[in-house]
């Protein structure tokens, strides 16, 4: 009765029938909220450490040189238009970038075992890797995806959204602030035969810690005898050492060794492509003709979904990759990039051990490797640090090393000094 008269007056004021009552009010995105909250803070020296985003020594975003040069050559080109791209975007984009993550002599490109579709960056293409396993895969019992503990938060989120449950499996070490490789090998050996691991290729997010070549060998040999099936997210290419071969090793590897595997792959990161959204999905499968049912598939599914991914930031990628200067130029741009990096890890640690001698053992910080480090400091010094220091950083620790430069890398030091000090 009471419902009947909330709705005549409902009615009566012009209110909609749908409250939305059922709909809980969400938290902020974790990694975001720290974006929108520095930019909030008048702090003269308050720092971003949040988003993996690269800064140059200025604590400026970096249009890198050969994206301009790219993007010159783009706008004086007559011939281009803006129709769609193909459902499975532009291919001449689409096969340089298998060649950059497989390798230009790839036996399994040679062969034609490659399905390879231009996704909305890396997530786009985790996404897409997802929703194709997840109506494609023989799976043994219910959908689960193993993830590294801790991993990426958006892994756990993009596999529940298509009815995929994450499960986890020991990654990062806390006592050593290092691999825990037993623990990571005891997983991958009690788990039922094919089931899917995420593995992350290079650099991996938070931790920045990576298996040893030798330690990819054990994982490669414990996936090959469970008949596991490897989602490879590789969101960081060239980020790692600086160098794109390098940091393509254990994909290269696992795909030569014949572990079954997908790969996303994402040029936000080392093309300073962040708002362009240009990324690849890529799935090896055991044939060519296995190869062209996948692909069909993947064009089915990401029609109904994106129906043609955007062509901007392709055809830049395309150019670069394509044209040997441009290649050049940007291998260049990566290394600034990487190399910068690199240095903020050695100012940091050499100011923490050399200068204020902060308690603990820093070993981590220019050991780890690629765009963030994970501290180790507890979640109450995170928040000391946000709030005392205006240094903005997730809850679990993870710094973006971009985030430090000359002019901020001592506060950020002596910040860092004084809440590992105080608890
Ligand atoms: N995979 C991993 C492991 C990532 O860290 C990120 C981005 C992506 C995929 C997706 O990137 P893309 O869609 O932009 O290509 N991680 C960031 C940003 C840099 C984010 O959270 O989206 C991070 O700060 O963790």
């Amino acid at each position: 009765m009471a419902s009947r008269i909330q709705q005549v007056a409902a009615h009566m004021t012009g209110v909609s029938a749908e409250q939305w009552q059922g709909v809980p009010l969400a938290p902020p995105d974790s990694i975001f909220q720290l974006t929108a909250a520095y930019k909030e803070d008048t702090f003269d020296k308050k720092i971003n450490l949040g988003v993996g985003a690269y800064r140059d020594d200025n604590n400026k975003p970096w249009v890198l040189p050969v994206v301009k040069e790219a993007t010159r050559i783009l706008l004086n080109d007559e011939t281009l238009d803006h129709e769609y791209l193909p459902i499975t975007g532009l291919p001449e984009f689409t096969t340089a970038a298998a060649k950059l993550i497989l390798g230009v002599t790839s036996p399994a490109l040679a062969e034609g075992r490659v399905a390879s579709v231009q996704t909305i960056s890396g997530t786009g293409a985790n996404h897409l890797g997802a929703l194709f396993l997840s109506r494609f895969y023989q799976w043994s019992g219910d959908k689960k995806v193993w993830l590294s503990n801790p991993t990426w938060a958006n892994h756990h989120a993009i596999l529940k959204n298509v009815g995929i449950e994450p499960v986890e499996y020991p990654y990062y070490d806390p006592k050593t602030i290092g691999l825990d490789f037993e623990g990571f090998v005891g997983a991958l050996k009690n788990a039922p035969e094919r089931s899917v691991f995420l593995l992350h290729a290079c650099a991996h997010n938070p931790t920045g810690v990576d298996p040893t070549p030798e330690q990819w060998g054990t994982i490669a040999e414990v996936m090959l005898a469970k008949k596991h099936y490897a989602f490879l997210d590789c969101a960081y290419q060239g980020f790692a050492s600086g160098d794109l071969d390098k940091d393509a090793w254990a994909v290269r590897f696992f795909v030569e060794k014949g572990v079954a595997l997908l790969i996303c792959q994402s040029f936000a990161k080392n093309a300073g492509l962040y708002g362009e959204r240009v990324g690849a999905l890529h799935i090896v499968s055991p044939t060519k003709e296995a190869s062209a049912r996948v692909k069909s598939q993947l064009s089915v599914l990401q029609r109904s979904e994106i129906s043609n991914p955007p062509s901007h930031g392709a055809r830049i990628v395309s150019l670069i990759l394509n044209n040997p200067t441009l290649f050049e130029a940007w291998k260049q741009d990566i290394q600034t990039m990487a190399g910068r990096i690199i240095d903020m890890r050695k100012e940091l640690f050499r100011l923490l051990t050399e200068e204020f001698h902060t308690p603990g053992n820093w070993d981590h910080i220019v050991n780890q490797i690629g765009m963030f480090s994970f501290t180790g400091i507890k979640p109450s010094q995170s928040k000391a640090l946000i709030e005392e220091a205006h240094v903005y950083l997730t809850g679990n620790g993870r710094i973006s090393m971009a985030g430090l430069n000359t002019k901020n890398v001592r506060y950020f030091a002596e910040s860092l000094d004084k809440v590992v000090r105080s608890a």
